[in-house]
């Protein structure tokens, strides 16, 4: 399905009044508001192409119809959110769900859509048809060689189609660990897996970049060898100048303090970028902002001021992607709402009065340090979202016009109701 320009226009004329009424006040009460809207524009958020197809839990699946069947339907849905919104303009392929048979025809589809390649992700959690060894006990940390060595090798074949394809990065998230007291030598898996990440990252080409994402548990129930942002940062401090420590919003113990995590991984220039999503209780990978919207808020509020002290570029410096799943939602609505709700605490944080704020950590005063931060998170962006989308060619209101188009109900005709994306 292709959006056509008259029909962004159309739907763009019916709000324009009530959208300039709202956007004259936001930038008579904001100093920096079009500033704030020109980086809004440059912002882009990738989409995870596993993300595409409704999830499921181990209980059940209710699959929305229509899903993409192949990496040219994915790219196909990424461009229709792009359209839509102009902020997701990257895709982060899974290998080897999204293996492309066609190099220099998903290329051009992805040029064709205004898309580029994001992180390149591979895939040691699951056996493959095909494959001799088992991952059964982990991966790069397995006790057995060969188990390390076919783990390694995909790694580095996932590198091989990235460089293929055009992308820089690739992020290797690891099931590895233990379910068991007993069942893991902590130390030798640790060095297992140091030495197997070592063999990959002599494989990165020089301009490339490696992020190591860690996670608390699950699957694994005891134990996990890159169990949190410590482990992690050990591996890449380990690894060389390429290797970087990816930040999965859903994957910390409850309650910790991402933000601080956030702060001190890029002080030591070692951030290497999100996964965002929001849960209540662990990795529930729900949309971005609808639980915690005040922590992303304070996550962006240390990004702007730690990324403004190094004098990094905002949009570019740092990756910026989606890791979500949707067992009820239709998963394009649920990936346009988590792409404004990190665009809503991305503005919110760049309207946060720096100069305020660092009086009032200088002196101390709390009341005022609090003020500052809440004066920001409780005003209303939307408008401001709302006019970089308007700037950059989408739609006032992504959503809304998903619905109008019937775009889900477009999909389901040409590609079906039963049909089932590859993913999680
Ligand atoms: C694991 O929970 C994870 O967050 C990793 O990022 C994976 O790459 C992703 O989910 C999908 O497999
Ligand atoms: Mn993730």
């Amino acid at each position: 399905m292709i959006i056509e320009k008259h029909q962004l226009d159309e739907h763009n004329s019916d709000l324009l009044g009530s959208h300039k009424r709202k956007l004259d006040f936001i930038a008579g009460e904001i100093a920096n508001a079009d500033a704030i809207i020109e980086k809004l524009i440059d912002f882009q958020i990738g989409i995870p192409s596993w993300a595409l197809g409704t999830g499921g839990t181990r209980f059940g699946r209710f699959p929305a119809g229509g899903e993409p069947r192949n990496i040219e339907e994915k790219i196909e849905d990424i461009g229709l959110l792009h359209k839509l919104n102009a902020a997701s303009g990257a895709i982060s392929l899974h290998i080897p769900w999204d293996t492309a048979d066609n190099v220099p025809a998903i290329k051009a589809l992805v040029a064709q859509h205004g898309l580029r390649f994001d992180a390149m992700n591979s895939n040691t959690f699951q056996d493959q048809a095909g494959s001799s060894e088992s991952y059964k006990f982990g991966s790069l940390q397995n006790v057995d060689k060969g188990v390390r060595k076919q783990a390694i090798e995909h790694n580095i074949e996932v590198i091989r189609q990235g460089v293929e394809l055009g992308s820089k990065e690739l992020t290797i998230w690891l099931a590895d660990g233990s379910c068991f007291p007993g069942q893991l030598n902590f130390r030798k898996a640790f060095q297992n897996t140091l030495e197997s990440l070592q063999e990959i990252y002599q494989a990165l080409p020089a301009d490339w970049k490696v992020f190591v994402e860690y996670k608390a548990f699950e699957p694994n129930f005891y134990s996990t060898t890159v169990g949190d942002w410590g482990q992690s940062l050990l591996y890449a401090n380990k690894l060389g100048p390429k290797a970087y420590t990816l930040v999965d919003l859903g994957h910390h113990l409850p309650n910790a303090n991402i933000e601080q995590i956030v702060s001190l991984l890029l002080m030591e220039e070692k951030l290497g970028g999100f996964h965002f999503n929001d849960s209540k209780y662990g990795d529930d990978d729900l949309t971005a902002g609808s639980m915690k919207p005040y922590q992303l808020f304070l996550i962006f509020n240390e990004l702007v001021e730690g990324m403004d002290a190094r004098g990094m570029n905002h949009a570019s410096d740092l990756g910026w992607m989606i890791d979500a799943s949707h067992n009820v939602k239709d998963p394009l609505e649920d990936l346009l709402q988590s792409v404004e709700g990190i665009m809503m605490a991305y503005a919110q944080a760049l309207s946060v009065d720096r100069k305020a704020l660092q009086e009032a950590q200088a002196s101390s005063d709390v009341a005022r340090a609090q003020e500052i931060l809440q004066n920001a998170f409780r005003t209303d962006v939307r408008p401001l979202v709302a006019e970089a989308r308007l700037r950059a060619g989408a739609a006032l209101a992504p959503l809304e016009l998903f619905r109008q188009l019937k775009v889900r109900e477009n999909l389901i005709k040409t590609r079906g109701l039963k049909t089932v994306a590859t993913g999680l």
